[in-house]
């Protein structure tokens, strides 16, 4: 069973104007598909080839000979993850079960905005802005390429991709604008309240 491209969670264009038809038609369609491709072929004929994604990720973390393997596995994860991180007309109101969460862990809502605005605005090259649930508690992180909280033991509530094709077409070298669009237009709260319940 191969690694397959997993369906984009709307249509290409229901995210416009923040995220463009355009952009999620390379990034899902290109980017993500390549991933996928790369998988399959650097896994072929190998025990690896009958796992979960996660479980390659898992399996291959640290282990040099392997790096290739682990960066297109948690590109896979993490790209499966920021798209469904997002809705056609996200953003609004929070959970209140997750908003209680991060009062608690952040001090205030406003007080997580703003550290994983700076997550994002502070990892540098390429990589990706999270919440993630660590110990019982939330808090933000960031991961450099592939790098992936479930490599280390974490468990994602949200994520935003800082890579360039995330969003230079339609903000050009404004990461700061993608990153405060994500968190108010485009964030699918309920699927982070509902990954919280579960974890
Ligand atoms: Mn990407």
């Amino acid at each position: 069973m191969a690694f397959e491209l997993a369906p984009l969670p709307y249509a290409h264009d229901a995210l416009e104007p923040h995220t463009s038809s355009q952009t999620l038609h390379l990034h899902h369609g290109k980017h993500l598909q390549t991933y996928v491709t790369n998988l399959n072929n650097l896994t072929k004929d190998s025990p690896l080839a009958s796992l979960s994604v996660v479980d390659v990720v898992k399996a291959t973390v640290g282990k040099a000979d392997q790096q290739g393997i682990f960066n297109n596995a948690g590109q896979i994860y993490n790209h499966d993850l920021f798209f469904a991180c997002m809705k056609p007309n996200g953003g609004g109101a929070i959970p209140a079960a997750l908003e209680a969460k991060l009062i608690a862990d952040f001090g205030s809502v406003a007080a997580f905005k703003e550290a994983f605005h700076q997550a994002g605005l502070t990892q540098f090259g390429s990589g990706w802005a999270w919440l993630v649930l660590d110990g019982g508690k939330l808090s933000v992180t960031k991961t450099g390429n592939a790098d992936t909280p479930i490599a280390h033991g974490k468990t994602p509530i949200l994520v935003c991709d800082v890579w360039e094709h995330a969003y230079y077409v339609d903000f050009q070298n404004r990461r700061a604008d993608f990153l405060k669009a994500f968190l108010e237009n485009l964030v699918d709260w309920d699927a982070a309240a509902a990954r919280l319940a579960a974890a």
